[in-house]
């Protein structure tokens, strides 16, 4: 069975990881560590399970797979329902994932994720608001395109669960404003996920 390294409710790449193997009933085992105050301290005892003494680690018969876009992938050649069946939902899925990976660094920086605190932003730099533009256009063309409940049709894949913590900063920090009405419905959907309610609560 699967092991997987996590910090819940705090680490937001790991909530990606963790939601999706939820969400598709993989089963693995839970594997909960702390962040440390001391981060030297902390990246060294992270460094006995994690290369980058970072999470999400997901252990397969001893192996170390770390880096979340790695971990889907793995666990999609044993699980193919990861991703969308249709090939241009996959392709569509799969660039809307690497974009979330090494994209939206003003999001990311700027609201920093905290999925229990409530702190609307009173100030949003011009660089944020180009991301959340840019955050619409992409959600909307999902839901337009593969015209379902989720981002790449009918089922929940690895594409709703990298955009799950963005549904959660939307709530947090009260960005609303920046996000059609459909997507909105969108991000209403994914905030009643039990298996979200469940990481909140661990
Ligand atoms: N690109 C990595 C990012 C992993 C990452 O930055 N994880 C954070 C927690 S959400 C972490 O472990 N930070 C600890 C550190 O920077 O030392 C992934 O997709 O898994």
């Amino acid at each position: 069975m699967y092991q997987l390294y996590f910090n819940p409710p705090k680490s937001s790449w790991s909530l990606r990881v963790w939601i999706l193997l939820k969400e598709m009933n993989i089963p693995f085992e839970s594997k909960i560590v702390r962040y440390l105050d001391d981060i030297n301290e902390q990246r060294q005892q992270f460094k006995h399970f994690s290369p980058t003494a970072k999470i999400p680690v997901l252990y397969a018969n001893g192996l170390a797979i770390w880096d979340s876009l790695a971990i889907i992938e793995f666990v999609a050649e044993s699980y193919p329902q990861v991703w969308e069946k249709d090939s241009i939902a996959r392709a569509w899925s799969r660039s809307a994932c690497a974009e979330m990976h090494s994209g939206f660094k003003n999001l990311r920086n700027i609201c920093d994720f905290n999925p229990l605190a409530h702190t609307p932003l009173a100030n949003i730099p011009q660089a944020l608001e180009q991301e959340l533009a840019r955050l619409n256009e992409l959600l909307q063309q999902g839901l337009d395109q593969f015209n379902g409940n989720f981002l790449a049709g009918e089922n929940f894949t690895a594409v709703d669960a990298f955009f799950v913590p963005v549904m959660l900063r939307i709530e947090t920090y009260g960005l609303h404003r920046y996000f059609s009405e459909k997507v909105l419905a969108y991000q209403r959907r994914m905030l009643m996920l039990e298996n979200l309610k469940v990481w909140l609560a661990i």
